[in-house]
């Protein structure tokens, strides 16, 4: 079977760049190896920066967004028993929006096949082909049956472990950080005790409150990075929390509910340069990880789609390949300088193992001094609605 783009994965990568395909007339077939179930109820990002909302709303897939949607215009900055607002809209005029990735995913899986797009879902043995050459292929096997596409490019949505990076792995530079710590996260049936998300450093370690409605609560704790989530009951985790976020002189806590998905996940900063190479273009996680704590993973994803799919009409549209040669210098431009931001937040408000007591002291510092100067609440603001 021939199509202009052979696509791996149907995360948000995958799925919203058929769906922008789509819309500029190239045709794409998306491959993923889980059920439709599965990648819907994998719980992940929560946190669509203005410009990630601003194109799902052009590409006519933000109904149910604009409806549920939670649109924040701050968050609060916890540490010292002490609570500082960060006024992220005051400062950028511009707002982040809280709305599970889940959503998106099915979102975009009901408007792609709505409009009679190709997602072949649960196969398996994906295997490139020659990616120098004009006619790229893809094998894979789905419901029993080996099945060949013909692309003219190839794009590898397929995240961390997918394995679309590993057929280049070897002809690029991989730049990469790992933390000593992980990070608990919780979904509880409990009307969440905030308005706008907390990010809160405590001797103890990192907290963060944040939600998917105003019914569910999300939550984060950092665990060390061995941690096991069976030496985590529920009671553990509420106290946990409540130590963790408590405010001075008051008897402030979170509002506790029933906890209905929990999990750990590691934390690391990676990128693989080029994100392309011949025919095979790479975008979101395939390419790039995060540490959560900047919001950032999620939202990088959608700008390389963005960059790609402009890329790819000019090409095969118009015969301009100047931005598929640009690619990747376009995409690593936002890449890095979330990579950094990322980072920064993630050094400042976790607690690092070993780190002595001036350690935590300086960065009650740097919180202090972002709460304090407009200049630095601006730059975290500028950075985090994106
Ligand atoms: P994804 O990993 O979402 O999608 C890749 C798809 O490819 C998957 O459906 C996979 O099944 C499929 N695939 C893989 N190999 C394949 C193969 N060989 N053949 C066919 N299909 C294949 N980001 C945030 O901003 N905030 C968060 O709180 C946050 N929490 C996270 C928690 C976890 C546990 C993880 C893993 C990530 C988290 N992230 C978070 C980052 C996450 O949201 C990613 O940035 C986002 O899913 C990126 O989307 P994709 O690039 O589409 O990759
Ligand atoms: C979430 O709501 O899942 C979330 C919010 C902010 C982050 C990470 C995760 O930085």
């Amino acid at each position: 079977m021939h199509t202009q783009v052979g696509i791996i994965g149907a995360g948000p990568a995958g799925l919203l760049l058929s769906h922008l395909l789509h819309l500029n007339g190239i045709s794409s077939v998306v491959l993923e190896r889980h059920s439709r179930e599965y990648v819907q109820q994998r719980v992940r990002a929560g946190v669509l920066e203005q410009g990630t909302v601003d194109i799902l709303r052009e590409a006519g897939v933000a109904a149910r967004l604009d409806r549920e949607g939670l649109r924040h215009e701050g968050i609060e900055l916890r540490f010292d028993g002490e609570g500082h607002r960060v006024p992220m809209s005051d400062l950028t005029g511009r707002a982040i929006t809280v709305y599970g990735q889940q959503k998106v995913v099915e979102d975009l899986t009901d408007r792609r096949l709505a409009d009679g797009g190709e997602i072949r879902f649960e196969v398996s043995d994906v295997t490139l082909g020659d990616i120098d050459t004009s006619r790229p292929t893809v094998d894979y096997i789905h419901e029993g049956r080996h099945e060949q596409l013909v692309c003219d490019v190839v794009a590898g949505c397929d995240g961390f472990h997918g394995v679309s990076r590993q057929a280049v792995e070897g002809q690029g530079q991989t730049y990469e950080r790992t933390y000593p710590f992980a990070w608990l996260g919780i979904l509880a049936e409990a009307a969440p005790a905030v308005d706008e998300l907390i990010y809160c450093l405590h001797e103890r370690g990192f907290a963060l409150y944040s939600m998917r409605s105003p019914q569910v609560s999300r939550l984060y704790l950092q665990v060390d990075e061995d941690e096991k989530i069976e030496e985590w009951p529920d009671d553990r985790i509420w106290h946990e929390l409540a130590t963790r976020f408590r405010l001075a002189d008051t008897d402030w806590r979170p509002n506790e509910g029933a906890i209905f998905e929990k999990g750990i996940t590691p934390m690391r900063s990676f990128v693989f340069e080029p994100m392309q190479r011949g025919r095979l273009l790479l975008a979101g996680d395939a390419a790039h990880i995060v540490p959560p704590t900047g919001a950032k993973g999620l939202n990088l994803a959608v700008n390389d789609v963005r960059l790609m799919t402009r890329a790819l009409d000019a090409w095969l549209n118009q015969g301009d390949d100047t931005l598929v040669e640009r690619y990747t210098q376009a995409a690593l431009e936002r890449v890095w300088r979330a990579q950094h931001f990322s980072w920064w937040m993630t050094s400042m408000l976790h607690r690092f193992p070993g780190d002595d007591p001036y350690q935590h002291r300086l960065q009650i510092a740097q919180l202090r001094n972002v709460v304090d100067s407009t200049a630095y609440a601006t730059a975290l603001s500028e950075n985090y609605v994106g």
